[in-house]
């Protein structure tokens, strides 16, 4: 296939880029942390967005070898932004992981070789998943979680509410954080999605979960959330997904 044939390619020739998107706390309105967010760099076709990608990506593998390209240079770059930083209060980076990638034999080790190559303080990595991996492995999902957790490293369930059992891995795996997906944001002027958000705030709040509601595109949509108690919050409307040194200069630096 003609496109794997190019990703294939364009890991040999090193043409991806990460992006990062602000997290800011919805009170104080700081910004907390970065989502980190691949793009392809293509020699014609410009910066080509995941969507076009990860799927074939997922289907022949590659995602492996992209993804830990992504974890290592993340990690590079939150180096570089907490050498700007006051050290009380060093922002995190949050890191998509595949499914296929974390449930790689070797996914910890290599978590663990990361963070000591680059220094990171482990706390400030939070490592991003869909319930599609305990989808394709509870068990596992849930001792790798655990080999997380040990190491210092936090962990949020992504895009929260759209798939088919949230609830049941809420229970049982061992996430810090969830991320509620931007379909119920997107739909926050009818009192049905506001009733679910305020459930899912109110479940987060008794399982004692940090919450991330994505996608908030509007300043009605940002003080709905405010009013309701969520922690955090990430949107266009509070920051776009930019290149890393735009990115990290909205952070006012230290001195
Ligand atoms: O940046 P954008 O909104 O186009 O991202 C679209 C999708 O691609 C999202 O679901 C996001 O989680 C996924 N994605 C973005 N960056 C990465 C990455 O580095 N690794 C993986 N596995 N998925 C990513
Ligand atoms: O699935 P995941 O949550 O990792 O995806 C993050 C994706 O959401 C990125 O592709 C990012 O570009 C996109 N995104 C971030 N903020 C917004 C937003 O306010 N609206 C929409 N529609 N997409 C957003
Ligand atoms: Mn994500
Ligand atoms: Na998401």
């Amino acid at each position: 296939m003609a496109l794997e044939r190019e990703i294939r390619e364009a890991i040999r020739e090193k043409q991806f880029v990460l992006h990062y998107q602000p997290i800011l706390d919805l009170t104080s309105r700081e910004i907390k942390g970065f989502e980190a967010l691949v793009r392809w760099k293509h020699p014609e076709r410009g910066l080509v967005l995941p969507y076009e990608f990860i799927p074939t990506a997922e289907e022949t593998g590659l995602i492996v070898f992209i993804g830990d390209w992504v974890l290592h240079e993340a990690c590079q770059a939150m180096a570089r932004l907490h050498a700007r930083c006051r050290s009380d209060d060093l922002p995190f980076i949050a890191v998509n992981i595949a499914p296929q990638q974390f449930l790689q034999s070797d996914f910890v080790a290599y978590l663990r070789k990361v963070i000591e190559d680059t220094g990171v303080p482990p706390h400030c990595l939070k490592l991003e998943v869909t319930e599609g991996v305990a989808i394709l492995d509870a068990d596992r999902t849930r001792r790798v979680l655990e080999e997380c957790r040990g190491i210092g490293v936090r962990t949020g369930l992504d895009d929260f509410g759209t798939g088919y059992s949230s609830l049941s891995y809420l229970h049982s795996l061992p996430f810090d954080t969830i991320k509620i997906d931007r379909s119920f944001i997107a739909a926050l002027d009818q009192p049905k999605s506001r009733k679910i958000v305020h459930t899912i705030l109110d479940l987060a709040i008794n399982l004692d979960l940090n919450v991330v509601a994505e996608g908030i595109e509007t300043t009605d949509q940002q003080a709905a959330l405010t009013a309701m108690g969520c922690d955090m919050g990430q949107g266009f409307h509070l920051g776009l997904p930019l290149e890393e040194k735009t990115a990290f200069s909205m952070l006012p630096q230290a001195e």
